[in-house]
């Protein structure tokens, strides 16, 4: 492979936060950025702003066919994908496990967990016949560390975790690397999604408190994919200051 070619990176959930923030960074730094999320509107918007290095694809992670339709469907100059973002995800609701609502549940897991494990199968192979890669899931504290109400969401991101970890054993030597990127409170549109809406209850989750932001975490995912091939960082915890 010609090394002065630019790199791709494929995110998924890069309509808003930490993924906006990396397609935005990774453009900056020369790469080239597939973008991806439902919201195609923002999506075009996105694009239009990176230029011609990027490529918007709208479709929804949970959705297996849709998930492989856009990957095979990759363009030439944009199938060499090295480094894959596993960010689409999402928490809903707060409520206890005797309250909270069953399609919540669902949402998240197929989320999280279906439409991560879908991205990972469908790219694998593109990044084994290339002889390298790099994938980068976003878990989080909250699959380390339980609070009342994150029962389901919490469970996703510990599968996250573990899954990663499991990649890793099974692509040992074939040059594809595998990082569970974990953080903490981050102020993007999540608590708004959390709270279906509801702003002003989203703003409290972040009052008083030193937020991470979406650039903290791009910064993090650009110096986990420029780091050299003889290393692989396993795990990263992040938590507000
Ligand atoms: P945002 O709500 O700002 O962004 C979430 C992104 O996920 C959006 O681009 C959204 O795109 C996408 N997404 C959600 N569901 C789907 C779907 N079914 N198909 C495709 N894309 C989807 O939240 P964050 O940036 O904060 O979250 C990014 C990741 O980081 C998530 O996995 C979250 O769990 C994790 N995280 C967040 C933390 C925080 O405090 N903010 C802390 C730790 C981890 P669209 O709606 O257009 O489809
Ligand atoms: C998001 C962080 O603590 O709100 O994953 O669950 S937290």
């Amino acid at each position: 492979m010609n090394s002065n070619l630019p790199k791709t990176i494929f995110i998924t959930g890069a309509t808003s936060g930490f993924g906006k923030a990396t397609a935005k960074l990774f453009n900056e730094k020369g790469w080239q950025t597939i973008i991806t999320g439902r919201r195609a509107d923002r999506l075009e918007e996105l694009a239009e702003e990176l230029g011609q290095n990027s490529l918007p694809l709208s479709f929804d992670v949970s959705d297996r066919q849709s998930v492989q339709t856009a990957v095979k469907n990759l363009p030439p100059n944009f199938n060499k994908i090295s480094v894959l973002c596993n960010n689409a995800g999402l928490a809903l609701g707060l409520e206890g496990a005797d309250n909270a609502n069953l399609d919540d549940w669902d949402q998240m897991i197929d989320t999280n967990i279906k439409g991560l494990v879908y991205a990972t199968r469908t790219i694998l192979p593109l990044m084994i016949d290339n002889g390298e890669g790099h994938i980068i899931n976003l878990g989080s504290v909250a699959g380390s560390y339980p609070y009342p109400g994150g029962n389901v969401y919490g469970g996703t991101k510990a599968f996250v975790s573990q899954f990663s970890l499991n990649l890793r054993a099974d692509l040992v030597g074939k040059g594809i690397n595998v990082t569970s990127l974990e953080p903490g409170l981050a102020e993007t549109e999540f608590s708004i999604v959390r709270f279906k809406g509801d702003r002003e209850k989203a703003s409290q989750v972040y009052k008083n408190t030193k937020v991470i932001k979406p650039e903290d975490i791009a910064e993090t995912i650009f110096w986990v994919s420029t780091r050299p091939k003889n290393i692989n960082i396993n795990r990263i915890e992040i938590m507000a200051g």
